[in-house]
């Protein structure tokens, strides 16, 4: 790999509909791209770090500082040497304490420009054992039932496959009967606390259980395994962990504790894709299956995550929504849903490349990383 320099750019990108969840309403996307420049190709790589701390400690501004100050003096001492690899370079990194949205974005650049390189796509690099993903899709807290019912019916017609419903206290039992009781016992429903309760919360969410959800979501702190694992024990419905699994180890303990069977993996919170492929295969071995979750990601961190959600153990429908769920336009050639399912990407690299004019009328800044 022949890198010349690193470009961050921030875009901004209105949400077709605002997004609220048990931490914060969404209303746009600031993205921090990371562009990795090489003598014949260049790569992408998507920050999915939010605009405040609230989703974990990350947040972009912090993110694209971490990367000008800590990040790029790792990749230039490798590719000063002639070894620059994304493996050497993900090993390199470890000695930086935490930021794994930061990391991921530049190790993900890096991977793609390898890859565009060499001809290889992300699946094909990654294992991908499907050609299509069933797509799922994650409906924030709403105004009132009513428009909850009829934005899943919009998302139902449109042949999503799972629903799943982000719930905090005031809205999770009734939401979910309305739900159920409106679209019936098939209907593949799952919910979403993004650490909005704690175990005294559990003969509550046992409420849950009448509904046969497939699985609930985070609904404890990020750093209670141990509620999570008492949790689990006390309600029907299975527990999955997002926010807490930082990492394989993290899931490792995780699954030995008891506190998940089913494992949501997002490549930028364990520190990007090596690192998500090594949760699928901690949870496989422990015969634990995972999804792929989201981060509202345009197309080109999407890219990445339908290669990754086609690998074998990803059995359940991913947060891996078609582009026109979060944008009215993406900045790459649209994921569109068909029959359910989402393609994956078979072109090199991330096989979908950012559209350069409109890129160009949402940047909100460019800086230039010279090596
Ligand atoms: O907890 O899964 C989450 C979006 C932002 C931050 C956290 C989460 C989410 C989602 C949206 O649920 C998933 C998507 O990208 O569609
Ligand atoms: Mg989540």
């Amino acid at each position: 790999m022949n890198l010349r320099g690193l470009e961050l750019r921030r875009i901004a990108l209105p949400l077709v509909s605002p997004f609220r969840t048990s931490f914060g309403t969404e209303t746009a996307r600031d993205v921090l791209l990371v562009r990795a420049v090489g003598e014949a190709a260049e790569g992408w790589g998507e920050c999915v770090a939010m605009s405040e701390p609230l989703y974990s400690s990350e947040h972009v501004d912090g993110a694209a500082e971490v990367i000008r100050r800590f990040l790029l003096p790792e990749v230039a001492a490798l590719a000063k040497s002639g070894e620059l690899t994304v493996p050497r370079l993900e090993a390199a990194l470890g000695r930086i304490k935490g930021h794994p949205m930061a990391k991921a974005a530049v190790l993900t650049a890096l991977l793609d420009l390898s890859l565009r390189e060499s001809g290889t796509s992300f699946g094909a690099y990654l294992g991908a054992v499907r050609p299509t993903v069933p797509a799922g899709v994650s409906v924030g807290i709403m105004s009132s039932i009513p428009a909850l019912l009829d934005a899943v019916e919009g998302y139902q017609a449109q042949g999503y496959v799972r629903i799943k419903l982000k719930i905090e206290p005031g809205w999770d039992v009734d939401a979910v009967r309305a739900v159920r009781e409106r679209f019936g016992d098939d209907l593949l429903l799952q919910v979403d606390a993004n650490t909005a309760y704690t175990l005294a919360d559990a003969r509550h969410l046992a409420r849950l259980d009448p509904f046969d959800l497939l699985l609930i979501e985070q609904p404890l702190p990020e750093d209670d395994l141990r509620g999570h694992a008492a949790l689990a024990r006390l309600i029907r419905t299975p527990v999955c962990l997002d926010e807490s699994i930082t990492s394989a180890r993290a899931a490792a303990d995780a699954i030995a504790l008891g506190a998940t069977s089913v494992v949501n993996v997002k490549p930028g919170r364990v520190g990007g894709y090596l690192e998500a492929r090594r949760v699928h295969d901690v949870c496989a071995a422990n015969g634990v299956p995972v999804w792929c979750g989201g981060m509202l990601e345009t197309g080109l961190g999407r890219a990445a995550n339908v290669a990754l959600a086609a690998l074998p153990n990803f059995t359940l429908p991913g947060d891996t929504s078609a582009s026109d769920r979060y944008f009215a336009r993406d900045i790459t050639e649209p994921f569109v849903l068909d029959g359910g399912h989402v393609a994956v990407p078979t072109g090199p690299g991330l096989g979908v490349t950012p559209d350069a004019d409109y890129l160009a009328e949402i940047t909100t800044g460019t800086e230039w990383l010279a090596l």
